[in-house]
């Protein structure tokens, strides 16, 4: 009656975008629970009235007749619907024999990227994965930030304590690796990037990427540089050398809790300018130029993101890109690398992370935050003996293309004693579990996001309601992990009695409950801090449905620290260590084909699951493989054919895109492509299906201090098809 009731009238309700890291605000018209309209808010104190064409594709994801809606079981080739009960007792059931068989590490857990967007994902998935009770957990991260949270958690004592540029106040944007104008940001949540980059030149500010293709941000940029891919270590190390050379350290207010900065000027004696022009390809005036602009700017920031986190030196990248902004006076200030200040502080949820533990079982590698590195699933996958992982349940990831050398994983998937899947969509790597869960939509769980906040520009806080009405006998993620960790648990009498209680209280500690807890003892609630305190409350928040604007960033050193001695530490030995790995590698010469291969993103995309949108996908070919004019010609190839590109792990086809906008000896094709393959139901994706990259990308190229996958230094031959 009162759905109906609900049903009967047209509503407006702000709720938010939860694609991408953006976290835009938006204004849904909903009647008879259907998205009538869906417009940016301009109320939306961060967002301020932006969106991307993505923001439509949470209507098309809702609406897809693709999505799955009822829990399904495979037999061989065949899937039946089968009900709630059976699915999450047919699932416990089949992890704990295979617990019981072979032990608690035989069953690893992969969690994709969506997770860090899903509020239920985030409060009651780690509590299930800790109750499965095994080492293997591995997740996205490994593809991807990694670095950033293992130097955040080795210099500032938290893998939380990832500094962003502070843009809306910045003089000299220096970007590494990142294409805002097509990612929308990320570990930078600024939604509408544009307006954000424009204002920095508008002021008088610059924009200079670096980055071996001239992107989408470098176009709206003041200064693009080319760069050798997987050498920007050594572009930073040469700017810290100048800064020694040039004597123009500047820590201010961070000197008296920076640790061992001595160390650094020892490290960086050999990049000078020709050494680091030599290796990074980018000319001698060019790097003084940055170098003397930057040091010059009294409000500089230096951003590093996913092309220097995916290279094998991406743990010294980020450490020397946070080393840089310290020893210019750049960190903790107005304008440069800032700290955000969430409401819900996730610093205390998710704890300060740790670094080698524990060590995985084949190739003893050390656990990071946590986890291991996905890139090395596959061996534990295929290695027999103790510990062997035989069972696999994924969250919100498509592994298969999201992963090296994805074709390999696929084949030990296959082999696995089982397997499961929370996710509502039938892909590459779901078609492979025995049973799939799918929970209801995003919009039909109220929502506040948790980890975005951390990484804002500007501090603010949102609650939104339920956008959408659930269907009668569908799941929410957490009702769905919250069934799989009671059934988990109970076992014996005794057991059944714990895993009674503990069931209660999670029952009653709803994550509206989790939120308010989390506000009123977060830096804005009644146990705030001096200077933030605002006595929030989820009801107070409630009453701005447009979310609340805490302004922007402010210094938190020194006491947002974690480290016991309340110091940075600049210097953390097994980076120092790590440099010393880099001299050795730049002595070598690569092997294994003639072009680096890069990834690239496209505004209308996102990783491999949104190309089942048609309006989304629509258009001409994006998954294409761009090469310079130069090599294309050297090659005899023309701009649209078709070609091969070969590397030590695979090979594939692609349309050959020919630009100047792409290094020579590099080439470029997007990941998340893929979807021809027998058994995925993604209709709409499989007309656009593209290549995947990752089954050229190898498992065994990593970044050897956090493991993460070293996807820009893949080599790769290209050659005609016809
Ligand atoms: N070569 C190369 N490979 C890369 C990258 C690269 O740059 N180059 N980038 C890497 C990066 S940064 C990332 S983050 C990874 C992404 O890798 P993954 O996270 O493994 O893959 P996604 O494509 O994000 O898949 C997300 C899945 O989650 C499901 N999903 C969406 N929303 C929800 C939800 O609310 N709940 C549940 N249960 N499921 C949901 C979708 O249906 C889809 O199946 O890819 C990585 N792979
Ligand atoms: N539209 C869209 N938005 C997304 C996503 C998406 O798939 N589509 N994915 C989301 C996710 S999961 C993430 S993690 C973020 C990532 O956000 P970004 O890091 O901004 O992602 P990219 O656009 O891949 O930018 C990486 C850049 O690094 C460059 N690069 C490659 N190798 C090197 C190198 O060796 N050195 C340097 N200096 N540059 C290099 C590439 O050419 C590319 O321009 O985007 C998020 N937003
Ligand atoms: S930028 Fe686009 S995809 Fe990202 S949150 Fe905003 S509307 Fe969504
Ligand atoms: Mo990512």
């Amino acid at each position: 009656m009162e759905a109906k009731k609900k049903l009967s009238k047209k509503k407006k309700v702000f709720g938010v975008c939860n694609l991408c890291e953006a976290i835009c605000g938006l204004d849904f018209e909903v009647f008879q629970n259907k998205i009538q309209t869906l417009k940016g808010d301009p109320k939306d104190p961060l967002s301020k009235g932006h969106l991307c064409p993505k923001a439509y594709g949470l209507k098309d994801v809702y609406e897809d007749p693709d999505r799955i809606k009822h829990p399904m079981k495979r037999q061989k080739d065949s899937w039946t619907e089968i009900s709630w009960d059976e699915a999450l007792d047919r699932t416990a059931f089949s992890l704990k024999k295979v617990i019981k068989k072979y032990g608690a590490n035989a069953v690893a857990t992969y969690r994709g990227n969506p997770n860090v967007h899903n509020l239920d994902a985030m409060l009651y998935g780690t509590q299930f994965i800790k109750s499965i009770g095994s080492k293997n957990r591995f997740s996205a991260s490994t593809v991807d930030q990694i670095p950033h949270q293992l130097v955040a958690h080795f210099m500032f004592g938290h893998q939380l304590m990832v500094p962003i540029p502070d843009i809306s106040r910045t003089q000299y944007f220096l970007i590494l690796g990142g294409n805002p104008m097509a990612s929308n940001g990320s570990l930078m949540t600024s939604p509408d990037i544009f307006n954000h980059l424009k204002r920095i030149k508008d002021r008088g500010g610059k924009v200079v990427v670096i980055d071996p293709r001239f992107t989408e941000t470098s176009e709206v940029s003041s200064e693009h540089h080319f760069i050798k891919p997987g050498t920007d270590a050594v572009l930073l190390l040469g700017l810290l050398h100048l800064l020694f050379r040039e004597n123009r350290i500047k820590t201010g207010r961070l000197t008296q809790f920076t640790r061992r900065i001595e160390k650094i000027e020892k490290m960086v004696k050999a990049y000078d300018p020709s050494f680091v022009s030599e290796h990074t390809g980018i000319k001698e005036e060019s790097i003084l130029k940055i170098f003397f602009d930057f040091t010059a700017t009294p409000k500089a920031v230096c951003y590093g993101r996913i092309g220097v986190s995916t290279q094998p030196f991406g743990s010294l990248c980020h450490w020397l890109i946070n080393t840089f902004n310290i020893l210019t006076g750049n960190l903790d200030t107005e304008g440069g690398a800032m700290f955000p200040l969430p409401a819900f502080d996730v610093h205390k949820f998710v704890g300060p992370g740790g670094y080698n533990r524990y060590q995985s079982r084949v190739e003893l590698l050390p656990e990071v935050c946590g986890e291991f590195p996905v890139a090395t699933l596959i061996t534990e996958m295929k290695t027999m003996g103790q510990g062997q992982v035989k069972a696999l349940m994924t969250f919100a990831g498509n592994p298969v293309l999201s992963t090296p050398n994805g074709k390999a994983l696929e084949e030990q998937l296959k082999k696995l004693d089982f397997m499961a899947s929370v996710d509502f969509y039938m892909n590459e790597t779901t078609r492979h579990s025995h049973i799939i869960l799918p929970p209801t939509h995003f919009l039909e769980s109220p929502h506040y996001d948790i980890i975005f906040n951390n990484f804002s520009i500007r501090n603010t806080a949102k609650f939104n309601p339920q956008i959408l009405l659930r269907k009668k006998g569908s799941l929410t993620e957490g009702q769905i992990l919250r069934g799989l960790q009671w059934r988990m648990e109970k076992g014996n009498i005794f057991q059944n009695i714990r895993a009674y209680f503990r069931k209660k209280i999670r029952e009653a500690m709803t994550s509206q409950r989790i939120i308010d807890l989390g506000l009123r003892t977060g830096p804005y609630g009644t146990l705030g801090r001096k200077g933030f305190k605002i006595n929030l409350t989820l009801k107070k928040l409630k009453k701005e449905p447009h979310g609340l604007d805490l302004g922007p960033l402010k210094p938190v050193l020194p006491w947002r620290i974690y480290r016991p001695s309340k110091k940075i530490n600049i210097a953390p030995f097994i980076l120092l260590k790590d440099e010393k790995r880099l001299k050795k590698y730049l002595k070598k010469k690569m092997d294994g084909g003639e072009f680096y291969l890069i990834g690239r993103r496209h505004i209308r995309s996102n990783n491999s699951w949104m190309h089942n949108s048609e309006r989304l996908i629509k258009g001409k070919d994006r998954c294409t493989l761009l090469m310079n004019p130069e090599d294309a010609k050297k090659r005899n190839l023309s701009h649209g054919e078709l070609v091969k590109i070969t590397s030590m792990t695979g090979s594939i086809e692609a349309p050959l895109e020919v630009t100047e906008g792409i290094l020579e000896g590099v080439v470029s094709l997007p990941h998340g492509y893929g979807h021809n393959k027998e058994g995925v139901r993604l209709r709409v994706a499989k007309k656009n299906h593209g290549a995947s990259i990752n089954d050229l990308t190898s498992d065994l190229e990593r970044d050897e201090v956090s493991g993460n996958a070293a996807f820009t230094t893949t080599r790769v031959k290209v050659t005609s098809v016809s």
